[in-house]
């Protein structure tokens, strides 16, 4: 059997609709998705929505309407946008689904029968827009040290989750898997908040009722937090299709770096109070911002998806958020950024890799991509610089470096371009050099296929659509990496299909 990839995004509230934000860590987790699914791993990818909650609760009253009509209508834009996005997710999760609720409901009543929950009272503050606790000490002047905004004085009896049980061997673990939490400066940020005075948590809610009933203290509901990080097991099985969970378990958790603290401290404690392993990395990424504030509907900040898709296409968005900053750094979001790299390094480098050598196949070798050279000589500098893309690319992938991934494939596309100046096919065929002119436009085809290929699990329309220009009959994911990430493989193809440029220009 080969290997299993479980890969995760947050769920969302559904207090509004999605930002670029939202669409940003869901298309990390998309890409990692197909990545390795085109390496031959089975992968299982969960998102969902996050319907709980003080801050969902209000927006419904805002709309006047009952919270479970107000989720039902908000859950929408989220599935239709993750829909027009290309995202490949296996199952999405509601927190309102009644299979997830039970087993949030067994988990709380383990942990309270085992000890790892006890009831007191909780007197402090809380942030009803991060959905935090926060101590008086925490506070910055007076307001929520996450997002300044009001908080309001909470009084009411509480069952505490024991986090502070679980802190030793948390920071052990911490210490001895360095791939836990990404990137290293989240890890030390991890660390120094374990090391000050770690509080248990509270996890119930009185003075609430849109949550899970906690059906033997029917005066609480189960805290949004406590209730939308098990998303995680009851997606995917725990409790009820034990198979599947123990066939994917552990996941990669893609998150933002806002919710750190939740992923990385009060889960892993949650898990280690169920004797479940913990997961094998979170990844922390990092904030778009705007004016260097970070984007988020509710500061009046919004770019939204379907505006860009509608002006450059999915493909150039996605490539945009995956090319631009590193993954775990924040990025300014700009339009001119994004019409820059659409024209640049789509409509330039790739796009006219692809319109010049196609056309060329087409007039000079009647549409017809010949077979591989039998004693290649022209394009064997061609193959080198592919063979080392390509290398580069895996490693990138596998140190989660998607940016440096993306840059690999185009040192290889500009390496194919200067091959074309240099080559002249034009003067080949001019001097009825048959044989060199064929191994040429071969080659820069070759090159072409494993752009379509490498590129893949970033824009998954558009290499399919490279595929049907070469004219061959599979899709790219019908190519799985271990055999047909290789120089070499492109066979004779009978027909070409020229068609529109896949990337056109935007002003
Ligand atoms: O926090 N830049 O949900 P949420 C990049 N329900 N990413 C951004 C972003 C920005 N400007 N704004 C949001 C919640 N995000 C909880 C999660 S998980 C068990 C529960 C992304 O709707 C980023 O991944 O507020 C962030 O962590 C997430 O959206 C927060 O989404």
């Amino acid at each position: 059997m080969g290997h299993t990839f479980y890969v995760t995004t947050p769920i969302y509230y559904v207090n509004d609709v999605p930002h670029i934000g939202h669409a940003y860590s869901t298309v990390v987790a998309d890409v990692l998705a197909r990545f390795h699914r085109q390496n031959g791993d089975t992968v299982f990818f969960l998102t969902g929505t996050d319907e709980h909650g003080q801050k969902v609760a209000k927006a419904a009253k805002a709309k006047q309407l009952e919270p479970q009509a107000h989720v039902d209508q908000m859950v929408v834009p989220y599935k239709d946008l993750w829909h027009r996005y290309a995202i490949s997710n296996d199952h999405f999760i509601r927190t309102t689904e009644a299979s997830h609720q039970a087993v949030v409901q067994k988990i709380f009543k383990r942990l309270l029968d085992q000890g790892d929950i006890y009831k007191g009272l909780y007197e402090g503050w809380y942030c009803v827009h991060e959905e935090t606790f926060w101590p008086e000490s925490q506070l910055k002047d007076k307001k929520c040290p996450d997002c300044g905004r009001e908080v309001d004085w909470v009084k009411e009896e509480s069952y505490y989750f024991k986090t502070s049980k679980y802190k030793k061997r948390l920071l052990e673990h911490i210490h001895s898997n360095p791939e836990f939490i990404r990137p290293k400066v989240r890890e030390n940020e991890v660390v120094s908040l374990l090391k000050d005075d770690l509080q248990d948590v509270a996890v119930s809610r009185m003075t609430l009722n849109w949550g899970i009933p906690i059906p033997f203290d029917p005066d609480h509901v189960v805290y949004v937090w406590f209730d939308a990080l098990i998303n995680y097991l009851s997606g995917v099985g725990y409790l009820q299709d034990e198979k599947k969970f123990l066939r994917f378990w552990p996941p990669v958790h893609i998150i933002g770096k806002d919710i750190l603290k939740f992923h990385a401290i009060i889960w892993p404690s949650m898990l280690m109070a169920l004797d479940v392993e913990l997961p094998k990395t979170i990844v922390a990424t990092g904030f778009w911002t705007l004016g260097k504030e970070k984007i988020s509907k509710s500061r009046g900040k919004v770019v939204d998806p379907h505006e860009l898709a509608d002006d450059l296409g999915v493909d150039a968005v996605r490539y945009f958020l995956m090319r631009e900053v590193p993954l775990g750094q924040d990025g300014e979001f700009t339009y001119e950024a994004l019409v820059r790299r659409t024209n640049h390094d789509l409509a330039n480098d790739f796009g006219n890799l692809i319109h010049r050598t196609l056309p060329m196949i087409n007039r000079f070798l009647d549409g017809r991509i010949p077979a591989a050279p039998a004693k290649p000589n022209l394009t064997k500098e061609l193959a080198a610089k592919a063979t080392g893309a390509i290398s580069e690319y895996k490693e990138s992938m596998a140190n989660l470096d998607t940016k440096s991934a993306l840059e690999n494939i185009w040192t290889m596309l500009a390496a194919a371009n200067k091959f074309v100046d240099q080559s002249e096919p034009w003067n080949l065929k001019k001097e009825d050099r048959e044989e060199e002119l064929k191994e040429v436009l071969w080659g820069l085809a070759e090159v072409i296929r494993i752009a379509a290929l490498l590129t893949a699990p970033f824009m998954p329309t558009t290499s399919e659509l490279i595929f049907e220009q070469l004219g061959l009959d599979t899709k790219p994911a019908d190519q799985p990496f271990k055999d047909f990430l290789k120089w070499g493989k492109l066979t004779e193809q009978p027909e070409i299909k020229l068609s529109a440029p896949l990337f056109p220009r935007v002003d």
